[in-house]
């Protein structure tokens, strides 16, 4: 059951977003303070009842997020949080009284996922609830308050977009109705234009309100990713970077000012290709969580799937894993050691055959 690695619990207690001069943090206190009518709650541990994290908020048994290949979990009752909505219920099943029902919280969260620029399996949520009273409009107050938050983060000027449910059928969040995704624009100092999605949001479920013991109120809620966050307003390019312990890093950053991140300079990548034959316990998300683990230095930049066959029913696979220090040059020894333990943790763990 517990398939928690080594390299992912190391991460836990780390705090970044509670380090006033770490961009976390300085993204941080700016959201707390644009919602500054809202309670604001830290929660330290990750470990939370799979009731909370997924039952209270009404995702089905069969959803994929719930699988072993995208959440970590530790026995059959616990899981590591894979988002900051997970408190929706014990919050607001907890308090009588109104001031929590108005909270915005911030925490690290754990999912297994991709490894690229933007993904990372430690990142960090802000979510936000809040009752609004009875003659106020529900889905207007969180667009005006989302609205706000983006002009107040990103300035006057900013390009964005609400991307509503209505129109974009893959909109779906369980626990909301009236849900939407709220995309922002903007321009990396050194390339294109990118869009990002910042953060999900919607109003609460009416059986969740219910459960909740408020049928007759009225909630919205939205749950947003720091670290996307702070890579546009830092101009941050790789997601590695935020758990970098370099000075060089860490010394550009002062509490409370949002500054453009000067890269101390890029070092060269190096790649190597592994093929193998794919079995039923492989997973993409599987060999990624892994590679996380062996790679304790964060030396793996991204891994791509470069070449796929079908033959006589198998189907072999080749995957390019970039390497790049964020730090440091690489040694090809280092390099080396880290591709022969995951190509045995590979064959071992999901049974590949390497070709
Ligand atoms: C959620 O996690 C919902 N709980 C949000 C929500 C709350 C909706 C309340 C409605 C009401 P989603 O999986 O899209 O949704 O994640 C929310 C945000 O977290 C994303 O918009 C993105 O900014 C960030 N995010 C998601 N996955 C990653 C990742 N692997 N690395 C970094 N940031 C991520
Ligand atoms: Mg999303």
């Amino acid at each position: 059951m517990n398939n928690i690695t080594p390299n992912v619990i190391s991460k836990i207690g780390k705090e970044l977003y509670k380090n006033n001069a770490h961009p976390l943090c300085i993204v941080k206190e700016r959201v707390f303070d644009y919602f500054d009518d809202l309670a604001r709650i830290e929660i330290e541990s990750p470990y939370v009842p799979i009731e909370y994290n997924f039952d209270r908020l009404r995702v089905p048994q069969d959803h994929p997020s719930r699988r072993p290949t995208d959440t970590y979990y530790k026995d059959e009752k616990t899981c590591l949080r894979t988002h900051m909505t997970c408190y929706l219920y014990p919050l607001g099943k907890s308090e009588t009284g109104q001031s929590k029902l108005k909270y915005i919280t911030c925490g690290d969260v754990y999912r297994k996922d991709a490894i690229d620029a933007t993904h990372y399996p430690v990142f960090h949520q802000m979510d936000a609830f809040c009752i609004v009273r009875d003659e106020v409009d529900v889905k207007k107050d969180l667009r005006n308050r989302l609205a706000g938050l983006v002009k107040y983060l990103f300035g006057d000027k900013v390009e964005y977009k609400f991307l509503e449910d209505s129109e974009h059928k893959d909109i779906y969040f369980p626990f909301t109705v009236d849900s939407l995704e709220v995309v922002v624009k903007f321009k990396p100092e050194d390339g294109e234009e990118k869009e990002l999605e910042i953060l999900g949001a919607g109003t609460v479920h009416p059986d969740i309100m219910k459960d909740l013991g408020l049928p007759n109120k009225k909630a919205w809620a939205f749950g947003l990713g720091v670290e996307r966050l702070a890579m546009v307003l830092f101009d941050i390019p790789d997601i590695r970077l935020f758990w970098s312990t370099d000075d060089r890093f860490l010394s550009q950053f002062q509490p409370g000012k949002i500054t453009k991140f000067v890269p101390y300079s890029k070092y060269a990548p190096c790649y190597k290709d592994i093929s193998f034959f794919t079995s039923d316990k492989f997973s993409y998300n599987d060999m990624c969580s892994i590679v996380r683990d062996e790679d304790k230095l964060n030396f793996v930049e991204s891994i791509t799937l470069i070449d796929e066959f079908k033959n006589k029913g198998r189907t072999s696979q080749c995957y390019r894993i970039m390497y790049r220090s964020m730090d440091s040059t690489l040694k090809n020894s280092e390099i080396n050691k880290i591709q022969k333990s995951i190509r045995e943790r590979l064959k071992k763990e999901l049974e590949v055959e390497i070709r």
